[in-house]
């Protein structure tokens, strides 16, 4: 099967879907074990069934309307996100309004989806999921048969480290600074993605020349500190060492830098789009009495990275 891979509105594939096809919904914020797990099966339940794997999301992560806010939450931006959904074998990715649908009871959801998508053949839930503003489980639903559509239900529960991973507890995990356990939860190093900006020059000037990362202002940031890490520059895979936080030995403002220095400096590129992949974390962010004090330490941190990860 070779399919483009393409994002929908919900009211255009409504209108112009051809083949048939499954439907798995939610958010999917990480793409986690749990999730792969998951995913991985509905795709191959729908190669099984011969239809294509279609995925339903939200344009806008319901957090941000039940809560209000717009408080930094999202381990991935949606280019990020959709990205690993679709190397999993997604086909097609549909966005729904959130608002559009989150005062519809279960029934009137799966009426909805019956109504509006008459090329749907298969339903999948994950065990734990509940659908509709009643919060219907799924163990619930799946005897319904009024409708054109199968409903499946599977167990979506992946443990790793004893626990079972959810898109909760990585939040709490990168806040909490732990990111070998976000590794073995993602299955793969977690990234920050975003654009590389001007700093002030004080780190070319008096310290290490640094890469600035400006990342979406809805993307949850790790605690604070530093962070032995790596990136691609011209396709290369180099180690980098990165800081987050406030700068408190040159800066007073409130902002958060995430800036990482690439140990091969020669090597530097200077495209707008950069990927900075966590290893793990090296120490807290301090206030140092001079520029020197923290040239020095960054110096530590360097040769803490090539020893502890020169091999990566
Ligand atoms: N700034 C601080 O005020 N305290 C730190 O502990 C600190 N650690 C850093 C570690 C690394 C590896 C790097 C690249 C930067 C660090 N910075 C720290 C940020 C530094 O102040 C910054 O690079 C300059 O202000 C230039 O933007
Ligand atoms: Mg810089």
């Amino acid at each position: 099967m070779t399919e483009i891979q393409k994002v929908y509105n919900f009211d255009d594939f409504a209108g112009q879907e051809c083949n048939q096809h499954g439907l798995i919904v939610g958010n999917f914020d990480g793409v986690h074990v749990g999730h792969k797990s998951l995913l991985k099966s509905y795709i191959s339940r729908c190669q099984k069934l011969k239809i294509e794997p279609v995925l339903l999301t939200y344009k806008q992560h319901p957090w941000f309307y039940l809560n209000q806010n717009n408080e930094k939450h999202l381990i991935l931006n949606k280019a990020q996100n959709y990205k690993h959904l679709f190397e999993l074998g997604i086909v097609k990715i549909v966005e729904v309004d959130f608002l559009l649908v989150y005062k519809m009871e279960a029934g009137d959801f799966l009426e909805f989806l019956n109504n509006k998508l008459s090329r749907l053949k298969l339903l999948f839930l994950g065990h734990d999921s509940s659908i509709g503003c009643d919060k219907k489980h799924a163990s619930e639903l799946v005897s319904r048969t009024s409708f054109n559509f199968e409903i499946k239900v599977e167990n979506d529960a992946e443990k790793c480290e004893d626990v079972i991973v959810s898109s909760t507890l990585i939040r709490e995990n990168l806040l909490a600074g732990n990111i070998e356990l976000v590794n073995k939860f993602l299955e793969r190093n977690y990234c920050l993605n975003g654009k590389v900006v001007r700093g002030k020059g004080i780190g070319s000037r008096q310290l290490y020349p640094t890469l600035n990362l400006e990342v979406d202002k809805k993307i949850l940031i790790p605690k604070n500190g530093v962070y032995a890490t790596f990136v691609f520059m011209n396709s290369q895979k180099m180690l980098s060492v990165t800081n987050i936080g406030h700068n408190p030995t040159v800066d007073n403002d409130g902002d958060i830098k995430i800036e990482t220095y690439v140990l091969d400096e020669e090597f530097i590129d200077t495209s707008l789009d950069l990927n900075i992949y966590f290893l793990g974390r090296i120490r807290d962010e301090k206030k140092f009495d001079s520029f020197d004090a923290l040239k020095k330490q960054i110096t530590l941190d360097i040769a803490h990275v090539k020893k502890h990860y020169g091999k990566n």
